[in-house]
């Protein structure tokens, strides 16, 4: 058992939060981490508010137990999924790519729990005053839209930063990830990459395979030369990308070459021409497991791994 501030916080058994992966943390990989101890994440990503109302209340069909939902902060819909998530009562809100300080104040008056993805000691400060419950420190690992600095940079920093509860992100994906985020100060973590080829998880059977068998160097980094660099796992589509951003073409080719992408590789299985975001933690995850042997795995890993060097360091 590995008990720490989070548990307490978010009334969950074990310090594990699951990403919010667009097209991919659904109602049903939610309440699977939900029930296994962890926090499960329904992610909001570019859904109309009565989609995400919909997987919400399936959400508390599948568990008694708290979950959040993440609103993707560069979504047309993201205002009206902050005010869902208050009419549904929902017990945790992540957040992730932009600022969420205007709506922070009504989460709080609807007693949910905040916890924003924050890339930098100086947003982590920020939300610090706007009177959030923790920050995730996400590092350049992660999939999906990412930030510069790595995690092992990034969460002490923000850890010496700010006096609330850091979850850090990024390439942890077992439980030696778990020990290593703990001991830079962390009070958990969070995983996407690990949750997504779960049994529960009802992404494509394509994109869990190619996540599955992905190596250490597969991931990529495209829009850099937008300003919204996102990781994924290099194929035809990233190649395409990549090539426009080295002719320098507007960011109007690019971004219509992006739209619709990832739905392509997660709902359509078509993982050549859409985009299959992932960690680089994707070379280090090798087995469809229950969210539930994946929690207890990594917790028991990281508490035997904790005894080891109890006895290593004299
Ligand atoms: O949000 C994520 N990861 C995501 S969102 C996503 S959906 C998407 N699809 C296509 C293009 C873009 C997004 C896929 N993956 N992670 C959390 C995260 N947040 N990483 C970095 C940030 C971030 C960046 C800037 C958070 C705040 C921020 O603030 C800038 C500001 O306004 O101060």
């Amino acid at each position: 058992m590995i008990k720490t501030k989070l548990c307490e916080l978010l009334n969950i058994e074990h310090p594990i939060i699951q990403g919010g992966m667009a097209w991919i943390a659904d109602s049903s990989l939610a309440a699977a981490v939900s029930n296994a101890g962890g926090l499960g994440i329904i992610a909001a990503g570019n859904a109309p508010g009565e989609i995400v109302r919909e997987e919400i209340r399936k959400a508390k069909r599948l568990t008694d137990r708290p979950f959040g939902v993440n609103i993707m902060l560069l979504s047309p819909y993201a205002e009206e999924v902050a005010k869902i998530v208050c009419e549904e009562k929902v017990a945790v809100v992540t957040t992730g790519a932009g600022n969420p300080g205007k709506y922070i104040e009504m989460w709080k008056e609807n007693n949910i729990k905040v916890i924003p993805v924050v890339p930098s000691v100086a947003l982590a400060k920020r939300m610090e005053r706007s009177g959030v419950d923790a920050v995730i420190a996400e590092g350049h690992e992660s999939g999906g839209h990412i930030g510069e600095l790595t995690t092992m940079a990034l969460v002490p920093q923000v850890v010496d930063a700010v006096s609330i509860p850091v979850v850090a992100a990024g390439g942890i994906a077992d439980g030696r990830g778990l020990l290593a985020a703990l001991s830079l100060g962390a009070v958990g973590v969070q995983m996407g990459t690990r949750f997504l080829v779960a049994k529960e998880c009802n992404v494509h059977q394509n994109y869990k395979q190619r996540v599955l068998s992905a190596k250490d160097i597969d991931t990529v980094i495209t829009g850099l030369s937008t300003g919204h660099p996102v990781r994924s796992l290099r194929n035809r589509f990233t190649r395409e990308l990549l090539n426009i951003e080295k002719q320098g073409l507007d960011a109007e080719i690019f971004e219509q070459k992006a739209a619709g992408s990832l739905k392509r590789a997660a709902i359509d299985g078509d993982i050549d021409f859409g985009s299959v975001m992932a960690g680089q933690v994707s070379g280090l995850v090798k087995r469809e497991q229950t969210c539930s042997e994946i929690i207890e795995e990594i917790v028991k890993e990281a508490s035997d791994l904790y005894k080891a060097l109890g006895g290593m360091v004299r």
